[in-house]
């Protein structure tokens, strides 16, 4: 027995799952969200029919969108995450022993709730004292922040929908604003292969507010054409160049994420690279 979800993601190319059962499917006001049961990858958090986040492999995005920033900043106290209501970032950004306050401001309490309920070693840390959640639109809380984080985590979904104007040059520029004298920011990009345009817009929107922007790499599986993309807008400390310290985070037996992969993420073949030109 099982089902087929059928995941569009360009007019010419879609993706099949199958799953054993439907745990949760309802629409909020931003938004179809449903978790299921799926063959391969474990549960899937799905949002208008995308999907965001397996149990198989959610530990190689999180930890991918955390790490290589924390360690690039000597001390990070103050930091947010706008999205991530699935708290998968947040989790990992609370293992930094220097963390004093970690915001999580989601749109939806619906995909919060959802998480809690079915996805309990994604959302786990939403229960710590140091995370302070926010239900909230992430695009008019930034513009009240001036100078307030060291690290600001962008973990949206695509840049349709809810998250459309988590890519645009205003909302960088309240990020960039909100961030200390030398705080770093990292938004998740998307597919360098399917979202090539998107991806040369952010880098060249941060490349004119930042000293500093870099954009990696790393494989997810559960997302589509090989690599995914993320990128640094940063005020002053370079992470490319930084020597990752494991005595920063409380444990460092993560599953994906160590100082050869910091230094190797950054590392872009030559038709990434051309998309920067
Ligand atoms: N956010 C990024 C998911 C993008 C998936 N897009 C796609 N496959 N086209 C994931 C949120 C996890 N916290």
């Amino acid at each position: 027995m099982g089902f087929w979800l059928t995941e569009k993601h360009t007019e010419g190319y879609s993706v099949n799952w199958k799953f054993i059962k439907t745990l949760y499917a309802d629409r909020s006001d931003y938004q179809h969200i449903a978790v299921i049961d799926t063959l391969e990858f474990g549960r899937a958090l799905i949002l208008d029919g995308v999907v965001q986040t397996t149990e198989k492999d959610e530990f190689i995005y999180h930890e991918m969108i955390v790490h290589p920033v924390m360690m690039s900043h000597p001390e990070p106290q103050k930091v947010l995450v706008i999205g991530g209501g699935d708290g998968g970032a947040i989790r990992e950004a609370i293992k930094y022993k220097s963390v004093k306050q970690a915001d999580l401001v989601e749109i939806d309490d619906k995909v919060i709730w959802a998480s809690r309920e079915f996805l309990p070693e994604v959302s786990c840390a939403l229960s710590d004292k140091k995370v302070r959640i926010l239900v909230e639109d992430g695009l008019q809380f930034i513009k009240n922040k001036q100078a307030y984080y060291d690290v600001i985590f962008i973990d949206s979904s695509d840049p349709v929908g809810p998250a459309k104007g988590l890519f645009s040059r205003e909302f960088y520029s309240d990020v960039y604003n909100a961030l200390k004298e030398d705080g770093i920011m990292v938004a998740q990009t998307e597919s360098p292969t399917f979202n090539k345009n998107l991806l040369a817009d952010v880098h060249k929107a941060l490349s004119g507010m930042f000293p500093i922007t870099k954009t990696y790499l790393t494989a997810i599986a559960t997302y589509i054409g090989g690599f995914w993309t993320f990128t640094i807008g940063s005020k002053h400390y370079d992470p490319a160049t930084t020597n990752p310290d494991s005595s920063m985070v409380n444990s460092f037996n993560l599953k994906y994420y160590n100082e050869e992969i910091h230094r190797a993420s950054f590392v872009l073949p030559n038709y990434i690279k051309k998309i920067f030109d």
